[in-house]
């Protein structure tokens, strides 16, 4: 399929290690995926689901061991541990290309190999970046074909030059002590081992298109972001786009596909969805900041997805689907998980495949009673989304007027606030955190610092991550405005106050409207809040004090976080950028 000479030249080395049995290449047509899907499921690595209700759907389970990204396995081998930074796991790159060595050697044998030549962006366009993908797992390669741009026109794109990822997965025996997520940015090099979990072998999403392309963009002058894109389109026609980053389970993908509550549609507000996960932001022409999302579909979490929290979601899972891990309804052949309606099946399997007792549910102990994994996901086609952007094919993006970071803190955060001005919104990135909720195992409302929701994606330095952003302001002629959100605040009972979900709308409102200058806001000491009634309520049972209460600034929980902040800085170590202890200080200042 192609005569490019470091491709192939790479392909016969890693072929040479692994000894797969046979070589195919992922030509990116419709007949050959049908034909994997018919071996996969003659093998009983997928199920074929009931096509009648959710047609070109099927079923996957992993194994029991493997059902989650894998932090403490995931490395970033520079050729310095400086390079790499106190976050991540380090190794030299001489000794880790050693150890994979013994784990790869032989690991394809009686198996066949895959080639998946991918796009992260449009195929041919200024942005895109090619990467290919060697792998024992059709599993892995009907995910590539939805969550990527796949195929012959990928090998023509990239044509005859060297610049690609190089991507190599095998199962070998799916051994968790063996399991490695290893990267090596200086090679543009990716190798997964002993995995079969999405975030794990999917080397597009995090691997590519967060950790390599996050070195990336340091060398070439761009940024790779854990972030959502959408747009709000106004009754006027007008679309505005904003960029957004939160850590897990803070519900990206149901900001991504927000619908706006009933009195705004009736008005003709809408919003776009151009990405729910990540973002590559580079500065046009006109001096904005532009948005692409690399991928072409969503690799979402199914628990907690129904009618309610993202309709747009769920209506994309209806159709062209591979669901993990999910719980297997036997009587219609269908899938469900916890959260999705009232009506467990009787009749089921759980996501290990044993058969699943609805009536032992037990909430505390989620991962041995649920029927669906708290981790289950389901991977679905963009286009699929019935609120996908018209721009979501754009080889140039969007312009981006406001970026937001966000966090869940049942304190400490006001509903929203805007930074000062850029440099100040890398500090507000830089100390966003979340804080652990009774759902998950220890403490409660301990705070875990994910700076720009990058913690475990950032492909290098993370105090160097926070220079390059510094950097970036410097190189942008008309910066988006960087804001911070909290929909998670509670009272005193627990409760969260907010109603969050659609209502989110409201707040975005407020930040696009700042943006346009058309919003009032009051100065404090982290940064611009919204005058209470600035925030839109029509339609909404609230009552204005309580979002009076939302906005406030409790000097005394900022003062602890700062103290929080310090030792965070600290762990980052010595590459924080000096800017950053300014701003540090200037809060506490503030603070007083
Ligand atoms: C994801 C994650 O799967 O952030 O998107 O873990
Ligand atoms: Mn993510």
């Amino acid at each position: 399929m192609t005569n490019n000479k470091y491709v192939l030249s790479w392909i016969d080395e890693m072929a040479a290690m692994t000894q797969p049995d046979k070589i195919v290449w992922i030509d990116g047509t419709e007949e050959q995926a049908e034909a994997l899907r018919a071996e996969a499921c003659s093998t009983g690595e997928m199920i074929k689901l009931n096509q009648e209700k959710l047609p070109g759907c099927y079923l996957h389970r992993t194994a029991v061991n493997d059902v989650a990204r894998v932090e403490g396995r995931t490395y970033i081998c520079t050729p310095t541990k400086e390079e790499a930074g106190n976050i991540n796991n380090w190794m030299d790159p001489a000794e880790m290309y050693a150890k994979l060595k013994k784990l790869y050697t032989g690991a394809m044998k009686g198996r066949t190999m895959y080639v998946i030549p991918y796009s992260m962006g449009v195929v041919g366009s200024e942005f895109a970046k090619y990467g290919i993908e060697l792998t024992d797992s059709i599993y892995v390669v009907l995910n590539m074909l939805i969550m990527t741009r796949v195929g012959t026109s990928v090998l023509e794109a990239l044509g005859d030059s060297p610049d690609y990822v190089k991507g190599l997965h095998a199962k070998a025996d799916l051994d968790e002590e063996n399991r490695y997520i290893v990267h090596f940015p200086q090679d543009n090099t990716i190798m997964s081992v002993n995995s079969g979990y999405g975030g794990n072998v999917l080397l597009g999403k995090k691997c590519f298109a967060l950790r390599i392309a996050s070195y990336l963009g340091r060398k070439e002058g761009w940024m790779a972001e854990h972030m959502l894109i959408l747009g709000v389109e106004y009754p006027n026609g007008e679309v505005r786009y904003i960029s957004a980053a939160f850590p897990s389970a803070c519900g990206k993908t149901n900001l991504a596909m927000l619908i706006p509550p009933e009195v705004f549609r009736k008005k003709g507000y809408k919003v776009w969805c151009v990405g729910d996960d990540i973002a590559w932001l580079r500065v046009g022409k006109d001096g904005r900041l532009w948005a692409i999302n690399p991928e072409n579909g969503f690799f979402g979490v199914a628990p907690g997805t129904n009618e309610h929290s993202n309709y747009n979601a769920l209506a994309t899972t209806r159709k062209d689907t591979i669901f993990t891990n999910v719980c297997h309804n036997l009587d219609d052949n269908t899938v469900w998980w916890e959260g999705l309606d009232d009506n467990p099946p009787k009749n089921a399997l759980n996501w290990r495949g044993e058969k699943w007792d609805y009536t032992k549910y037990d909430k505390n102990d989620k991962v041995g009673t649920s029927g669906a994994h708290p981790n289950s996901r389901f991977t679905a086609k963009a286009i699929n989304c019935p609120c996908i952007s018209p721009e979501f094919n754009n080889p140039a993006g969007v312009p981006i007027d406001a970026i937001v970071f966000g966090g869940r803190r049942a304190k400490t955060a006001p509903l929203v606030y805007q930074s000062f001005n850029w440099q100040h919104g890398t500090f507000v990135g830089s100390i966003m955190a979340s804080e652990t909720t009774a759902a998950a195992a220890g403490a409660v409302g301990v705070v875990r610092r994910d700076p720009m929701a990058m913690r475990p994606f950032a492909g290098y330095n993370m105090g160097d991550y926070f220079k390059h952003w510094l950097e970036m302001g410097k190189k942008i002629p008309n910066p988006p405005k960087i804001f911070h959100v909290n929909w998670f605040r509670t009272d005193d009972a627990g409760h969260f106050i907010w109603p969050g979900f659609g209502d989110n709308m409201r707040v975005l409102l407020w930040i696009l409207d700042r943006c346009s200058g058309a919003a009032d806001a009051v100065e404090t000491p982290i940064g611009y809040v919204p005058k209470a009634e600035d925030i839109n309520i029509e339609g909404l049972d609230i009552d204005i004090n309580v979002i009076r209460d939302l906005l406030t600034v409790d000097k005394a929980s900022w003062l602890e976080d700062v103290e929080n902040i310090k030792e965070f800085y600290k762990l980052v170590g010595d590459h924080v950028p000096a800017e950053l202890y300014e701003e540090l200080a200037a809060l506490e200042s503030r603070l007083g």
